[in-house]
């Protein structure tokens, strides 16, 4: 497959085998521990994805920035509903995909992108943490913009509850003029401050750590010094995130000053909008990011 392409190379990156696209309208690199979209670079507009300079390229742990697959549930295992949480044997958070080999299926290449299908199959391993079979297709259709689309597919006799999310990691010039728009319904769940529920009054802005659950409709505005994004999803449900000065010194791979030039915007389903697929039913977790500057 990679023998037949005409932009994507296999890299070795410390410990992880990575997938370099050098495409005429973009630069990108994905690594097959997480199906783990970590850099992409546009021609014109720059870095569309924020990548921890101190990131480390680890087995069995994701790499700091670009766009982790939390899967089959959402950060800590205790904050998930009980049907998401019942099955789970580990404490381990934002679930196990990020974390495994995937395989890569497919490469489609023009000149507008390409499009990389990467899946996921239970193992022992996994069924040892989650007693479920299942297949999770993850495509990346890269371009002008970057479109995933996360299918989870339930391949075993019973229910699977999955919480899950995009966790996308953008770059800003300065967190402190950064603004967000177009949050949910208006009201978030602070995970900050007893997961209580408050009212968004105007748009999202950074001077403190941030770690926030909004439900509805998530089609954000993000406004950095130099750069516009958009990004949208087909979830009811996305986090918005900075962990700001103290959380930044407990982080892995992430450099103390840090939280002055990234964001998480997470295309999600967690809480009320979690999933719960009936044997053989599938679901797509849909996102899309744009920017313009
Ligand atoms: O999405 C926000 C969050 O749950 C934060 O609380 C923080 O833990 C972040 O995810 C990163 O988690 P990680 O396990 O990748 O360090």
């Amino acid at each position: 497959m990679i023998k037949q392409s005409a932009f994507c190379t296999l890299k070795q990156v410390d410990e992880l085998s990575c997938l370099h696209i050098t495409h005429p309208k973009f630069f990108a690199e994905i690594c097959l521990q997480g199906a783990q979209l970590t850099q992409f670079k546009h021609s014109q507009r720059g870095e569309m994805l924020w990548l921890s300079p101190d990131a480390l390229y680890k087995k069995g742990a994701s790499v700091r920035g670009g766009i982790p697959v939390c899967w089959p549930w959402f950060g800590a295992l205790a904050f998930n509903p009980d049907v998401v949480k019942e099955a789970v044997q580990s404490q381990q958070a934002h679930g196990f995909a990020r974390e495994l080999e995937w395989n890569l299926e497919r490469i489609c290449e023009s000149a507008q992108g390409v499009r990389i299908t990467m899946t996921l199959s239970h193992n022992e391993q996994t069924l040892k943490i989650w007693p479920h079979e299942f297949k999770l297709v993850c495509q990346f259709e890269l371009g002008d913009t970057i479109a995933i689309e996360l299918t989870s597919q339930n391949l075993s006799p019973s229910h699977m509850a999955i919480s899950q999310a995009l966790h996308t990691y953008l770059p800003t010039q300065n967190i402190h003029k950064t603004r967000v728009l177009g949050a949910g319904n208006g009201q978030y769940i602070d995970a900050l401050d007893n997961w209580q529920l408050k009212k968004q009054v105007g748009a999202i802005g950074f001077n403190q750590e941030v770690d926030r659950i909004y439900l509805g409709d998530n089609q954000y505005q993000i406004l950095t010094p130099n750069k516009q994004f958009s990004l949208c999803s087909n979830s009811h449900s996305s986090i918005v995130w900075n962990p700001w000065i103290n959380k930044s010194k407990r982080l892995s791979g992430f450099p103390q000053q840090g939280y002055k030039n990234m964001l998480c915007i997470e295309s999600a389903n967690v809480l009320s909008d979690h999933l719960k697929l009936a044997p053989g039913k599938s679901h797509t977790l849909k996102m899309q990011l744009t920017c313009s500057d």
